[in-house]
């Protein structure tokens, strides 16, 4: 094995990753959006007449798979084989483009196209046999104000590492970037692929998701597979995605994500491996990953095996276009970003599908330092988190009446915020005949309630308020695990707002409130538990904690918090929790 370094598992990284990015939205807050204009969900594909070949399975044999490419060229260069390439001198191009692009496009401009990356599979991937016959591919990348070279090396590394006669096409679409090299010069480039790459246009800015609804219409191949724009896919990364879909065409498939690293684009695994996840979500519905349980891994005998997943990261991904388009691509009324991967998701596996992460497709992707770009227009005369709105549009229209309340326990102001109407995405789930969450619950995402379960109803949610001084608590935008501040109070955002449950745990987003008697910490909450040590006091309006009966007070002098004995004259551990609907 050429990766023998064990890194850790991908839960604490994706959230942390995924964490990063969300605090930037919520940070954007303010953001409102245009009313959503009704648009029909495109029903007006007739069943698919797509056929499945039930009985043609991949086969493990002791020689070299049919697909596995026969000789490997190493490009010499900065970056070859996947290493880091430190950039000496440049440190004034290195801030140039991270604050950009979100990553090191001045790296990335120095190194070949076509490099190599570690072959990052599990050995016995290069045996499986796969079935000749597999369909053709359109590849969809959808990009906005990209950078070039990413870009480029996007379609390179999947031209050269897809078999021919099975890469139909890559279709480009470009959703209204407006950075000069994106223009003509981009035209001109793919001109060297005599037509398989194709470039469209948006004509205003419509966000991922439409975008990508869009690429699926254009496409003229029997399967889509969506990628990022900055992603190199890995050795023989294809024919495994296309294998389970070929079987049966409801299947859609997710190859397995490593990391490329936004300054150095070293290419690593971020998993552990030889050990499989997969993904899931907590209530508040941010995505999270999960070892794959043993129901799971135990129907299977091969570890390279795809194997069943509830739901995935939300990029990188391949389904039958027809079923795609069948079951009404994404619903239109998401906007920009987020969500989406879990409305597929839901929309799947309860109507009739399923979703298999696939070990033996490798693909890396580069996960960027913060979000570069702004949700323009699209987030117009809406106040509230646009992410938030299509959380809320995703469960409204998915969850049954009990795991709704879990999400609004979880995310308290979200019941408030206006989703536009979901009318046509009912009647698709009606058309459809799709099942109940509660089935999906129980058959598919079973593993979610162990890391996340059932929440228990908040006595109190909203500002924390000190009486003696007038601020609140505040997260302070820090990282967890982090010191709690105060800050006057706004009650705009999510770093003031908290909420308390009925098993006395003191929660603000994915983080519990933890104290002793010199601070008062956030620290990501104990995966399985939703209890906590914290108790309101009404009378003399008091957080008491249960270790040794203290008060939270707020060191006047210093403005520093953590617990002290409690006394009832004391205003300094006073405190009110509440909330201003007029705030989001
Ligand atoms: O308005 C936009 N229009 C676009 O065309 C905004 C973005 N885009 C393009 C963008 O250029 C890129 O090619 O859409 C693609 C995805 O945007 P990113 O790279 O900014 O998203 P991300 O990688 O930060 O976030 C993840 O979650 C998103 C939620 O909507 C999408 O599903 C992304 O595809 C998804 N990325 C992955 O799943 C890769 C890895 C894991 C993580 C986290
Ligand atoms: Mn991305």
């Amino acid at each position: 094995m050429r990766i023998t370094n064990v890194r850790r598992g991908r839960i604490i990284r994706i959230s942390s990753v995924c964490a990063i990015l969300l605090l930037l939205i919520y940070a954007l807050n303010k953001w409102s959006r245009n009313n959503i204009e009704a648009q029909p969900v495109i029903s007006d594909y007739k069943a698919s007449s797509y056929k499945s070949h039930p009985d043609e399975y991949p086969v493990l044999k002791t020689e070299l798979g049919n697909f596995e490419p026969k000789d490997r060229i190493v490009v010499k260069g900065p970056g070859q084989e996947g290493k880091p390439y430190h950039m000496v001198g440049r440190d004034n191009d290195i801030a140039d483009s991270e604050s950009i692009y979100g990553m090191n496009i001045a790296a990335s401009d120095d190194i070949a196209m076509n490099r190599t990356v570690p072959d990052t599979r599990l050995d016995e991937c290069k045996y499986w046999h796969y079935p000749v016959n597999l369909p053709s591919t359109s590849v969809i990348i959808v990009f906005h104000n990209e950078g070039f070279s990413v870009l480029m090396r996007t379609v390179h590394t999947v031209i050269d590492r897809s078999p021919p006669n099975i890469l139909h096409e890559i279709v480009l679409v470009d959703d209204y970037s407006d950075k000069e090299n994106l223009g003509e010069n981009l035209d001109k480039y793919i001109k060297r692929w005599n037509g398989k790459v194709r470039l469209i246009r948006n004509t205003q800015r419509e966000g991922l998701i439409r975008t990508r609804s869009r690429g699926a219409q254009e496409a003229t191949g029997d399967v889509i597979v969506f990628l990022d724009a900055h992603c190199e896919v890995n050795v023989n990364w294809l024919p495994p995605l296309l294998a389970p879909i070929y079987r049966d065409y409801r299947i859609m498939t997710v190859p397995v994500i490593d990391g490329i690293d936004h300054r150095t684009f070293e290419y690593r695994p971020v998993y552990q491996h030889g050990t499989n996840y997969r993904g899931i979500f907590e209530w508040g519905m941010l995505y999270k990953e999960n070892e794959v349980p043993d129901r799971e891994s135990n129907l299977h005998k091969h570890k390279s095996e795809p194997y069943k997943s509830p739901t995935h990261a939300g990029g990188l991904f391949a389904i039958n276009r027809q079923y795609f388009l069948e079951i009404g691509a994404y619903d239109p009324g998401l906007l920009v970003w987020g969500g989406e991967n879990f409305e597929l998701s839901f929309k799947i596996w309860q109507c009739g599908g399923s979703i298999e992460w696939v070990p033996c497709s490798r693909v890396g992707h580069v996960y960027r330092a913060f979000m570069p770009y702004s949700f323009g227009n699209l987030a117009k005369n809406r106040k509230g988190s646009l992410i938030t709105i299509n959380y809320k549009r995703v469960i409204e229209t998915w969850f049954d009446e009990e795991h709704k309340e879990y999400f609004y326990t979880r995310e308290p102001t979200a019941r408030f915020l206006d989703m536009g109407d979901i009318t046509e995405q009912l009647a698709l789930k009606d058309r459809l005949k799709c099942k109940e969450f509660s089935w999906f619950m129980e058959n598919v995402a079973y593993d979610v309630y162990d890391k996340f379960p059932k929440l228990p109803k908040n006595t109190h949610w909203g500002m924390v308020k000190n009486k003696a001084s007038g601020l609140c608590l505040d997260t302070m935008g820090k990282a967890a695990p982090a010191y709690i501040g105060t800050s006057s109070c706004h009650g705009t955002g999510h770093s003031q707002l908290f909420r308390l449950n009925e098993a006395g745990q003191l929660g603000v987003g994915e983080r519990c409130v933890e104290a002793d008697t010199e601070s008062l910490k956030q620290a990501i909450c104990r995966l399985g538990t939703v209890d906590g040590p914290w108790r309101y006091e009404e009378e003399h309006n008091q957080l008491i904690h249960r270790l040794h009966g203290y008060c939270l007070t707020l060191q006047a002098h210093a403005r520093t918090l953590g617990l002290a004995p409690c006394d009832p004259n004391n205003t300094y551990q006073k405190w009110t929790i509440t909330h201003q609907k007029a705030n989001w």
